[in-house]
């Protein structure tokens, strides 16, 4: 029997997992001991990869739609040829801007630079990716405080720090090994700040919960009251700091007599909060998705990250203002998809890094897109204005995903070519689209992540592909050599050279990984970036900001700040309860494609859309358990869901998961003004009973 170790591919934490392989079958998946990461644990989903395609095996030739509505399916080089004449058609017809791509957060580096090098370099077209919906609110908030998109920690941190303070992030469901992490630490407090009384929240020591997207405020009031209070780190404010000064004289217009009601919260409970922050000695600040998903989530994000600042809470064992990752290659989609950075990080307009970027990648400089991707939003809202005409979408699923999703809906009937690169071709996104590429899963691709501690490690093909099966790096390969792209067909042959290109692009950069062959990273304990050449073999844990020195031109951080907007989201009398979304169980993954292959969830999970309620609410609207109620939305749409009476919703407050296709209907198209991140956490809504 084999063993081959390889990383789970779901969530950030990229686990790693030991298979053991027989005949090409998965025997078992046993969680890696000694990995730094997982130490022998994992979720049930980790250990379940070799439940992937059990059920639905698909067809592994790619599918054309034809004109009368049909479908036939054609050989590899067919549908690689059809792909390339039907896009430069299109660009030919209607220009670059007439074609996009959408992916994902869940491919592998090589993957990103392959596909980012041929859509972006090659075809000028725009592709933004499901990361939009998910980091890049800490994306703009990390390079604006700390001068590169560098979140800082290290996992262990969980384990050093006394004080745990968890704000829109619920990790005993959607990170469960981090929340593993929080359990072997003995010493400590749980602090959770979320509107619901969260799975995190039952766990915690003390639960704030606020009202939805007062948390600006809660945290400039916090501000002030650690100011007014004098409970500061001065030294490393002024020797590792810049604008402290017009911060502290902002946030005086936030006393917490003044912002207690906003946030739904007594004064005495957020001074509570700031003594527990001011007695903690290495305090860490955790947030996901309840921050990034908000309309004013960037500023939100800075937020935390100044009270890490002023508190001198950044660098040291057990500290951070920490950004956690959503999906199992977000940061290296952040770096390496050639999207809103250069590869490897850097502006499109900076000369100096173009020329690096151009002598790695052995391309003329004039070669490289000279500019940011329009970002996803755009992107949706200039196919349905008739401006884009082809979209190739990889690895995820929009038309359940995005927000307003019936504005994706439109945009796929106005389309006159959807490619999608899934690997189950009957997707919301993938069952109608007119040439659907099926990929196989990751059990069978190799190719590195990087996850949420800036850990890259190594994805190995447990099993071999079969006949006719073709990875996604395959298919990009395929593609660009169909459309005639001689450098990728001469020098991106495998993962390993685009591995090489990526590296090479890092070179002198925060995020610099000259240091690691691509083979080091097999049956490894992965590597952090960065590790220059040079670097020495790395110890198992590093951390960032050690020295107080951040990635600004005077290697200072920010203190960023902006008055508390208007909430673009507002309850009325026709429109009264707030609906939150997000992760309703460890054992669904996003859009339950994959998830639904795995049989104890399927089982246990429901089959319809649901609303967590709360019981008096239920009572007050005659609902009861398990009814069929109906939800309406502002954005003028409704659909049905049973309701799950809860007491862990707030009276006035509707949960529900995003694992359901009826979700992301009720979504407003509201974004954060710096990061274009949807505001998928607060919807005002109405609710009756459907009889
Ligand atoms: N099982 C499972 N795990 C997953 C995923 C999955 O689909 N399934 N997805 C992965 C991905 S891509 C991501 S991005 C992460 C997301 O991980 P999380 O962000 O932890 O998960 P969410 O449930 O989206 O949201 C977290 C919390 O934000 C709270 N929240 C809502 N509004 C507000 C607010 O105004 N203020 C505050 N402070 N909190 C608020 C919600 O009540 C919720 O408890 O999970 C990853 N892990
Ligand atoms: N209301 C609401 N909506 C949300 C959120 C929320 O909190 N609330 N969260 C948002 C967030 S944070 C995220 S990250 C998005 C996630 O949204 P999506 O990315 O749309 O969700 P997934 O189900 O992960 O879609 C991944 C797709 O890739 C396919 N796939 C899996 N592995 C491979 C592979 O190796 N190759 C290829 N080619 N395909 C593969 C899967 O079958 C699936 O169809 O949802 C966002 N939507
Ligand atoms: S915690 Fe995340 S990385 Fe680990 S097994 Fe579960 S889904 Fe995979
Ligand atoms: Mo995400």
């Amino acid at each position: 029997m084999k063993k081959i170790q390889s990383s789970c591919n779901y969530c950030a934490i990229d686990c790693n997992l030991d298979f053991y392989v027989e005949d090409n079958q998965i025997v078992k998946v046993v969680p890696t001991k000694g990995y730094p990461v997982n130490n022998g644990f994992s979720c049930i989903k980790g250990i379940s990869l070799d439940k992937q395609h059990s059920l639905f095996k698909p067809n592994p030739l790619p599918r054309l739609k034809q004109a009368d509505g049909t479908f036939r399916h054609v050989s590899w080089e067919e549908g690689y040829q059809e792909v390339a004449t039907r896009l430069l058609d299109i660009k030919e017809k209607y220009g670059n801007d007439s074609v996009a791509g959408l992916s994902t957060g869940q491919m592998t580096l090589e993957e990103f630079g392959i596909f980012g090098h041929m859509m972006r370099n090659h075809l000028k077209a725009n592709m933004d990716g499901n990361t939009r919906l998910c980091m890049a609110t800490s994306v703009v908030a990390h390079k604006q405080s700390f001068g590169f998109d560098a979140p800082g920690y290290t996992l262990q941190d969980l384990e050093l720090s006394d004080t745990i303070i968890f704000i829109g992030a619920n990790p005993v469901v959607a990170h469960p090994i981090l929340w593993k992490r929080v359990r072997n630490n003995k010493d400590k407090k749980v602090i959770v700040i979320d509107p619901r009384r969260s799975e995190t929240a039952k766990n915690a020591d003390y639960w704030y919960g606020i009202r939805h997207r007062s948390d600006l405020a809660l945290l400039y009031g916090i501000a002030n009251e650690l100011i007014q209070k004098d409970y500061l780190d001065h030294v490393f404010i002024k020797e590792h700091t810049n604008h402290f000064e017009e911060f502290k004289d902002f946030v005086k217009d936030y006393p917490i007599e003044k912002i207690a009601p906003i946030c739904g919260l007594e004064v005495e409970k957020i001074q509570e909060l700031v003594e527990l922050i001011h007695s903690g000695k290495r305090v860490s600040f955790w947030w996901t998705m309840g921050i990034n998903q908000g309309y004013e989530a960037v500023r939100s994000a800075q937020a935390i990250i100044n009270l890490a600042l002023m508190t001198g809470n950044i660098g040291r064992p057990g500290t951070g203002a920490n950004s956690i990752t959503g999906q199992s290659n977000a940061m290296g989609s952040r770096l390496f998809s050639n999207t809103t950075g250069l590869f490897g990080g850097g502006d499109f307009d900076n000369p100096v890094r173009r020329q690096q970027v151009a002598k790695a990648l052995e391309v003329e400089e004039s070669l490289l897109i000279d500019k940011p991707t329009i970002p996803y939003n755009q992107i949706i809202e200039n196919i349905n204005a008739g401006k884009i005409k082809a979209l190739w979408v990889v690895c995820t699923n929009p038309r359940h995903s995005w927000i307003n999703n019936d504005t994706f809906k439109e945009a796929m009937e106005k389309l006159e070519l959807l490619i999608v690169q899934d690997i189950y071709g009957d997707t919301d996104t993938s069952k109608e689209c007119h040439i659907y590429l099926p990929a196989v899963p990751g059990v069978k691709k190799e190719g590195t992540v990087i996850n949420l501690e800036r850990r890259l490690s190594a994805v190995r093909p447990a099993i071999e592909k079969e006949e006719n099966e073709r990875t996604d790096y395959e298919i990009f390969y395929g593609v660009a050599k169909a459309l005639g792209l001689k450098d990728i067909e001469e020098k991106w042959k495998t993962p390993k050279d685009a591995f090489t290109f990526m590296r090479a692009c890092t070179k002198g950069m925060p995020c610099d990984i000259t240091g690691i062959e691509y083979e080091d990273l097999a049956h490894s304990k992965g590597i952090q970036w960065p590790f220059p050449k040079g670097a020495g073999k790395g110890e198992d844990q590093r951390r960032l900001y050690e020295d107080g020195n951040f990635f600004t031109a005077d290697k200072k951080a920010n203190f960023v700040f902006e008055a508390v907007r208007e909430n673009p989201v507002k309850l009325t009398e026709e429109y009264p309860y707030v609906l939150n979304t997000g992760r309703g169980s460890v054992g669904q993954w996003h859009t339950q494609t994959r998830t639904r292959e795995i049989k104890v969830v399927a089982d246990s999970c429901s089959k319809e859309a649901y609303v967590n309620i709360h019981p008096n609410l239920a009572k007050e609207k005659g609902i009861e358990h398990h009814d069929r109620i109906k939800v309406s939305s502002s954005n003028g749409q409704s659909a049905i869901f049973i309701a799950q009476l809860s007491e862990f919703v707030g009276e006035h407050e509707l949960f529900a998961p995003l694992h359901y296709i009826e979700c992301n209907l009720l979504t407003p198209s509201i974004y954060d003004a710096y990061s274009k991140e949807p505001s998928y956490k607060m919807v005002a809504v109405n609710i009756e009973l459907v009889k």
